[in-house]
Formats: structure tokens, C-alpha cells, sequence
């Protein structure tokens, strides 16, 4: 155990080192779509064309393989809402895991049509692809980036897992990118919502430029099943821990995405890894 911390102190070290000549030799990018940016979380079922097809154009300029990974917003939260499922296993109604499962299924193809659209190639990525019960398949994931190279972008998803012995659970879109990002270890991991950063709290919203300590967020939208902005903080400090930048930008202003992958001056709330 002690040789292994060593080991992950000093892969860490020289991913700092090696940062900049990393950035130029474009690794991979790990992009998180939040339920908010790409749906509208007021109205159940409502996608936001819009926004999903702005967010596809700007990924247009962008040459480094991306994975993006989506959340639920008013289709999966929805749903789980009303069958009381959550992120624990349990013997939840059989009507719930379809009906959360269909709705996710509908999105995931709204998200991939609009990537179409724009010309991009979307590649639709179910998390039963790549998860058994709450555990990832190590092999299987280490493909995904083999996919993103080819030029596809992988696309997976939120989602209702069979977890074994009838239990079920609802695995959320945050949970996968820290899943991912261990495997994986992309350069970046982007967490798009439909708020400038992370605020500093909800009533005078003062912008967080960079987080370095961990912090509690404690006014959350009550429809999320999954946790809200506070388990996104989680998995975002779990991931810079290990070394990757994550960036929380709004994706209602799309050259903020180009610009936290350019290196550009950026907008928005940084974990530095
Ligand atoms: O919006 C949850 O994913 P999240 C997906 O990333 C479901 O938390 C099925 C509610």
C-alpha cells in the first residue's frame, strides 16, 4: 500500500512536469454535458436543442479526441424522482428502471443527433458497455479512448444499472467521470453546466476562480437524484487530485469550452490537478 501511494506520488509529479509538452502532444479531453445545459430542468422531457447544437459547433474546432459522458436533467431526474430511485442499489419498481432507462436511451440519441448535425461523429457509449454492477470494466474502458482517436466521439451517459440479485441503480453522469478519468487519466475534464462556475454561494453567487479546498455547496436544485453541484465538486477534486485540470464552465458561452482546451484565458472555476 505504501509503495503504492509512492508510485501514484510520483506519477503525479511528472504529469506536472510533463503538463505543457502534454498539452501540445493533445492527450484527450473528458467533457461532462450537465443535465441543465442540455435540457430544460424546469419543463419534464423538454431537451435544449439550442444549446446541445451550440456546444456541437463549437466542438467542431476543436482536434483532440474528446469522450463526452451526459447527465439526466428533466428525462433521467425526472423519472427517478418519481419512483423514488436513487444512487443506492435497491429492488426499485421494474416501471421506474424502464421508464428512467427509456428517457436516458431518448436523450442520449437527441444528443447524438445534433452532434450529426453538426457534422461531428458521435458514438453512442451505454454505460452497461462498460460498467458490471457499480464496478468498471477495466479493458473495456481502456478502449474508449481508442474509439475517441479514430476520430469518433464517444457518447455515454447517466443511467439506470443493473447492479445484480434484481437491485438496480441510478449511475450519475459525475460518477462515470471520475470512473473514466482514474482509468484514463485524461489532460482535461471539463464539467459544462448552465452557471458560470462555482459560486462562492447561492445568494451573492461570487464566482470561484479556483478551488483548492474542498467545500460543502449547500443550496442544491432538489430535482437532482444524484447529488447536484456538490457531488460534481467531489468528483472534481477526486480527478485533480490524480493529477487532471478540471474546469467548470457554462456552456450557454461555448467559446469558454474552446478557450479552457486552448489554454486561453478562461472564465469560469478551475481545480488544478
Ligand atoms: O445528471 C443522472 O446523471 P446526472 C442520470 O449526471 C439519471 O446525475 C438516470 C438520473
Amino acid at each position: 500500500m505504501y509503495q503504492l501511494e509512492n508510485f501514484e506520488i510520483t506519477t503525479n509529479s511528472v504529469r506536472y512536469f510533463l503538463k505543457p509538452f502534454i498539452a501540445l502532444v493533445k492527450i484527450m479531453i473528458l467533457m461532462k454535458l450537465g443535465g441543465s445545459i442540455i435540457t430544460n430542468k424546469e419543463k419534464p422531457l423538454t431537451p435544449n436543442r439550442n444549446s446541445i447544437r451550440r456546444i456541437a459547433l463549437s466542438l467542431k474546432n476543436v482536434d483532440e479526441p474528446i469522450i463526452v459522458v451526459h447527465g439526466g436533467g428533466s428525462f433521467g431526474h425526472y423519472w427517478s424522482v418519481k419512483y423514488d430511485m436513487h444512487t443506492k442499489p435497491q429492488r426499485y419498481s421494474i416501471n421506474g428502471v424502464s421508464a428512467v432507462k427509456n428517457s436516458m436511451v431518448e436523450l442520449n440519441s437527441i444528443v447524438l443527433e445534433s452532434f450529426l448535425e453538426y457534422g461531428l461523429k458521435p458514438y453512442c457509449l451505454p454505460p452497461s458497455d462498460y460498467m458490471i454492477g457499480n464496478k468498471p470494466l477495466t479493458k473495456k474502458v481502456e478502449e474508449i479512448p481508442k474509439i475517441a482517436k479514430t476520430g469518433l466521439i464517444p457518447i455515454s451517459y447517466g443511467d439506470a444499472i443493473w447492479f445484480g440479485k434484481n437491485k438496480f441503480y441510478i449511475l450519475s453522469g459525475d460518477r462515470i467521470m471520475g470512473i473514466l478519468s482514474k482509468l484514463l487519466r485524461p489532460r482535461l475534464a471539463i464539467f459544462i453546466t448552465n452557471v458560470d462556475g462555482v459560486y462562492s454561494d447561492m445568494k451573492s453567487k461570487r464566482l470561484l476562480n479556483e478551488i483548492t479546498k474542498e467545500k460543502p455547496i449547500t443550496s442544491e436544485v432538489t430535482m437532482d437524484v444524484t447529488g447536484g453541484m456538490s457531488r460534481k465538486i467531489k468528483e472534481a477534486f477526486s480527478i485533480s487530485k490524480r493529477g487532471t485540470d478540471v474546469f467548470f464552465v457554462n456552456g450557454n458561452i461555448p467559446k469558454r469550452i474552446t478557450n479552457a482546451i486552448n489554454g486561453k484565458s478562461f472564465e469560469g472555476t478551475i481545480f488544478r490537478g
